[in-house]
């Protein structure tokens, strides 16, 4: 554009303003990173959201039975006491319109909406050296500059839609699941076809089996999935809430995956055999993640973690009736929640519905997708609707489509070849002022997302208040700490079984080309704090400040 020369906006180029923070995203993230600069720090914020609405990933994920995993009462801000008095969740799990419904209480409560720009996608990012200040770019041509740029865009915003060909010539309609259409899909009367069997296929399958005539789910790698035993909140629990919520919130703070539970500090060779399997079968029965808690070493051995793997592969066996479905869905081929576990209601059930049918795409893999239907090896598998639950170009996706580019013109793309560098997943070397919350580097998608999002947005608030109070304008992380950092994330997760799930999307094995390196730090939410406020203790090592 002209005005990269004169300095001056072109006619096109609308100013739209100067501020002291840019956040890009009205997620759980964004919403409490404004709430802080402006009200705690009194900063000039806007925060850019592409949605018509705020809500981040659950304004998107409205697909059938769309619920979080992590339950209500620890799904949730913690920061104010006053919030957690007055909103009462109505089930063990929440749904996504509950959760979208939460999030507009808190953009209301706390008069964010005037701050929040709507409809308002960034189209480029470009850090002025000279004005040591952002240059924002959005879709619809606005220019604005800030002096911090904080992404709060989420880690599972960056739809993945895999390149079959032939989608183009598709006769009937394709949803991918995190685009959901708002108004809903009508799958009465009509054949669907699902791909994907993570967290949001396991979801979405046994909703769309009650209604449509048929529907054929489209496996490649079978999973491992616990009941989530859901359902409304007793008032005898909303009580115990009312009562116990500092403990509740000690007890995420301080484990490793900021959940309302400690893990259980005995291995699982402590106990007899029978012993164990009465352990399972009891956390089986209450149902949700807490089953990973059951023993402290499920995630560090593989004898451990094959007790709780063959525990679940005959309960599958159990479940779905017919032995063939049966022996595709429990003929898993990694360590138990080595990717992320889903937690399902009636799941394994649906398959024994005599309108569900199950495609083993290891031995009969997917050929193109003809006008109508699924074109597989072996068979032709006619469908009226396509439902994507292929997950997302997770951690790192997200942030490179914003197109972020950083001293001396080095884009984020470039920098992250190899794979996302970083220090703490908060600073990337030659991005002045720009933080990330919940990044690649930080532990997030390994964690209760809210109480990760809690401590990342408070520990930035702090360093921008310790940068105002000390008269600083920049801050950046070294080369050398980021890595070491870079260089730890790797090392910590290889001392767990995470990586050996070789097709994961923490490996970014699901995007072809995608770099594989393990992305989010597997040491927990708890470590990580502790490392966090290491740093800051020791004058905020591996982060240099500018005049
Ligand atoms: O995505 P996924 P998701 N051909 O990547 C398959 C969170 N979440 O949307 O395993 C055929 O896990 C792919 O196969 P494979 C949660 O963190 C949370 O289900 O790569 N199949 C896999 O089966 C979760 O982990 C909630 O071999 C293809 C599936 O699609 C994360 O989101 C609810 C394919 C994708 O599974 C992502 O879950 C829902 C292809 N070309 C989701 N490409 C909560 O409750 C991919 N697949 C908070």
């Amino acid at each position: 554009m002209l005005d990269e020369r004169s300095g001056r906006l072109s006619n096109t180029v609308k100013d739209a303003g100067h501020f002291d923070a840019v956040i890009i995203g009205a997620g759980f993230s964004g919403l409490y990173q404004l709430l802080r600069l402006r009200d705690h720090l009194g900063l000039r914020t806007v925060v850019l959201e592409m949605a018509d609405g705020v809500g981040g990933t659950w304004h998107w994920n409205r697909y059938p039975g769309a619920r979080c995993d992590s339950e209500s009462h620890s799904y949730c801000y913690y920061f104010d006491d006053a919030l957690l008095r007055d909103w009462e969740w109505t089930e063990r799990y929440p749904g996504h319109e509950e959760i979208r419904r939460y999030l507009n209480h808190v953009a209301d409560r706390y008069r964010l909406r005037p701050d929040i720009r709507l409809n308002t996608r960034v189209s480029g990012a470009r850090y002025d050296d000279g004005r040591r200040h952002w240059v924002l770019d959005t879709e619809g041509g606005e220019r604005l500059t800030s002096r911090f740029l904080i992404t709060a865009v989420g880690c599972l915003s960056a739809a993945n839609i895999p390149d079959v060909p032939g989608l183009g010539r598709f006769a009937g309609r394709w949803y991918h699941t995190g685009q959901w259409p708002h108004e809903g899909v009508d799958f009465r009367g009509r054949r669907v076809a699902m791909i994907g069997t993570g967290s949001t296929g396991i979801q979405c399958a046994p909703e769309i089996a009650e209604t449509a005539a048929h529907l054929t789910v489209f496996q490649r790698t079978a999973n491992y999935s616990l009941p989530a035993n859901n359902g409304p909140l007793s008032e005898a629990f909303r009580q115990y809430l009312r009562e116990h919520s500092d403990e509740v919130r000690e007890v995420m703070r301080s484990t490793t995956n900021g959940h309302p539970f400690r893990i259980c500090d005995r291995s699982a060779f402590d106990v007899t055999p029978q012993e164990r399997e009465a352990i399972y079968e009891e956390a089986w029965r209450k149902g949700g993640l807490q089953f990973r808690a059951s023993f402290r070493d499920l995630m560090s051995d593989q004898a451990a973690n094959d007790t709780a793997a063959e525990f679940i592969k005959a309960k599958i066996r159990r479940l779905v009736a017919d032995p063939l479905k049966a022996a595709i869905l429990s003929d898993i081929d990694h360590p138990f929640a080595a990717k992320r576990p889903p937690i399902d209601t009636n799941y394994f059930e649906t398959f024994n519905r005599s309108n569900v049918s199950l495609v083993d795409l290891r031995t009969n893999p997917i050929e193109a997708i003809v006008p109508q239907g699924i074109q597989t090896r072996e068979a032709m598998h006619e469908a009226d609707i396509l439902v994507f639950a292929t997950g997302f170009d997770a951690l790192t996706g997200p942030l490179l489509r914003i197109g972020i580019e950083g001293r001396n013109g080095l884009t984020l793309a470039d920098a992250w070849r190899a794979g996302p560098r970083n220090h703490l997943g908060l600073q990337v070397p030659g991005f002045p002022n720009l933080f990330t919350i919940t990044g690649p580097g930080s532990p997030s998608v390994l964690c209760n997302m809210p109480v990760a999002i809690e401590q990342h947005v408070d520990w930035i608030t702090a360093c921008i208040d310790h940068m105002r109070r000390n008269g600083l304008a920049t801050v950046e992380s070294t080369d050398a700490a980021a890595d070491a950092w870079t260089a730890q994330v790797q090392s910590v997760a290889e001392g767990t079984l995470l990586p050996k799930a070789r097709h994961s999307w923490y490996l970014g094995a699901n995007i072809p080309g995608k770099p594989r390196v393990f992305m989010p730090y597997a040491g927990g939410l708890a470590r990580y704090r502790g490392i966090c406020e290491q740093v800051v203790e020791r004058g905020y090592e591996g982060f240099v400040f500018g005049p």
